[in-house]
């Protein structure tokens, strides 16, 4: 039987970032994840950290790559009726940014910190189940390599994304789930390709939403809106590019560079919320008890903020043996998520093409476009949160 203070499901961004403040705070974990380490990094997904997410990783002692090779991004476009009107970010949010940088990137950064300081993850960890967190002596049991093994520990942080084990082991009863599935999905490619403009183009288009992104100045991460039902064997790299260059502008069209991807996949658009996120000794963090739909940027960025109310709530357990921050963390943290659920739900309402609103949808919100890139106020709440809202102290 193994021993640790904390018991970290997943090895995704919010476990390993976990792992890593603990240790920061000398609080003991061990991270038991059910994929290799290879599977995990293989999986692309976000792009943009929000200053919060880069404030944790610099707690954790892993933001030197981040800051590096990072790209500081101070505005973001909007595309509509054919033309681009520029969001000033930085301008429009008192002096804040947000860094383009991968999930793999961090993810990778992450795995390399834990692993020179010799803390403990269990890759390829089989049927992982949790067991007495109503008590103060919750044990996590899995199998590997064919034997099955036990953790003692104090606390389990699930952090195993929406498909996890933590969530589905808490009794029904217990938990009240709130979701909106979109009728639309978002394909995504990678390719070793140049972006086709410094800063990332959000675009409304009559026949879809497209997202230009980017990895790097060499790297292009680009996504158009496909129905519900695409399949992505469907979709040749040609006929990506050709989908992508008309919903872009002129002269984003004619700049944009293209190339055999790297990866290509679609991915549903879903907002969930499930609380609370404490049940006794068992805390959710990130996409174990939320989603968001990717359009604001704010999945991950969500996750960081999570384990940053929990390491601290952790820190203040141990250090001053008061629970009262474990006690507020639930509430803190569900504040928040549901406010980045809002913005969410809102940019990408206003965004997409909703095949039962018609012409009149399309009409109402290049209304409300038009008004946003005009209006200081509503540029402003939009730069505000895309930015990422504050963190609040225990
Ligand atoms: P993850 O990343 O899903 O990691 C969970 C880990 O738990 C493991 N696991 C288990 N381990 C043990 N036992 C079990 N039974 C287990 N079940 C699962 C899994 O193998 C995995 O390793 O959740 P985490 O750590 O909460 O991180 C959340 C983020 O990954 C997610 O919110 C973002 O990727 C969302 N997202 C974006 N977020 C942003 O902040 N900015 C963006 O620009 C952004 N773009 C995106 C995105 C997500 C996308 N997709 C594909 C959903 C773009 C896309 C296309
Ligand atoms: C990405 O680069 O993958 C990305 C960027 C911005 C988003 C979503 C995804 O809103």
């Amino acid at each position: 039987m193994k021993k640790t203070q904390v018991a970290i499901i997943g090895a995704g961004p919010a476990g390993l970032l976990l792992g890593q403040l603990l240790h920061k705070a000398g609080i003991d974990n061990i991270i038991v994840e059910r994929q290799s380490g290879e599977y995990v990094l293989g999986r692309i997904r976000a792009g943009v950290l929000e200053q919060v997410t880069m404030d944790l990783l610099k707690q954790a002692g892993v933001d030197a790559r981040a800051h590096a090779e990072g790209l500081p991004h101070h505005g973001i476009e909007l595309l509509f009726k054919g033309a681009r009107h520029r969001i000033d970010l930085h301008g429009l949010s008192g002096g804040k940014q947000v860094t383009v940088y991968g999930q793999t990137e961090v993810t990778r950064d992450l795995m390399e910190a834990r692993k020179a300081e010799g803390r403990e993850t269990i890759y390829e960890a089989r049927d992982v189940s949790l067991h007495d967190f109503d008590s103060d002596r919750p044990r996590v049991r899995y199998v590997k390599d064919g034997a099955t093994h036990e953790i003692e520990c104090d606390f389990i942080a699930g952090c195993d994304g929406y498909h996890g084990v933590s969530r589905a082991s808490v009794p029904q009863q217990a938990l009240h789930t709130y979701e909106k599935v979109y009728p639309f999905g978002w394909l995504g490619v990678l390719a070793d390709v140049p972006p086709v403009s410094h800063e990332l183009i959000y675009a409304n288009t009559t026949r879809g939403f497209a997202l230009c992104s980017m990895r790097s100045t060499t790297r292009s991460r680009y996504y158009v809106q496909v129905p519900l039902e695409e399949k992505v064997e469907n979709w040749s790299d040609e006929a990506f590019w050709n989908e992508l260059r008309l919903r872009l502008d002129p002269e984003a069209r004619e700049h944009l560079v293209t190339g055999p991807s790297l990866e290509k996949s679609i991915a549903p658009l879903r907002s969930f919320v499930a609380e609370p996120m404490r049940f006794g000794r068992l805390m959710l963090a990130g996409d174990a008890a939320h989603i968001v739909p990717p359009t604001g940027a704010k999945g991950l960025n969500l996750a960081a903020a999570d384990v940053g109310y929990l390491a601290r709530a952790l820190e203040i357990f141990y250090g001053e043996k008061s629970s009262s921050a474990l006690d507020r963390y639930s509430d803190l943290c569900l504040r928040r998520v549901w406010k980045a659920e809002r913005f969410s739900w809102w940019f990408t309402s206003l965004m997409h093409r909703f095949p039962e609103t018609g012409e009149f949808g399309q009409k109402i919100q290049e209304a409300e476009l038009d008004y946003l890139v005009h209006s200081h106020a509503a540029s402003t709440s939009l730069a505000e949160n895309y930015v990422g809202l504050p963190v609040e102290d225990f």
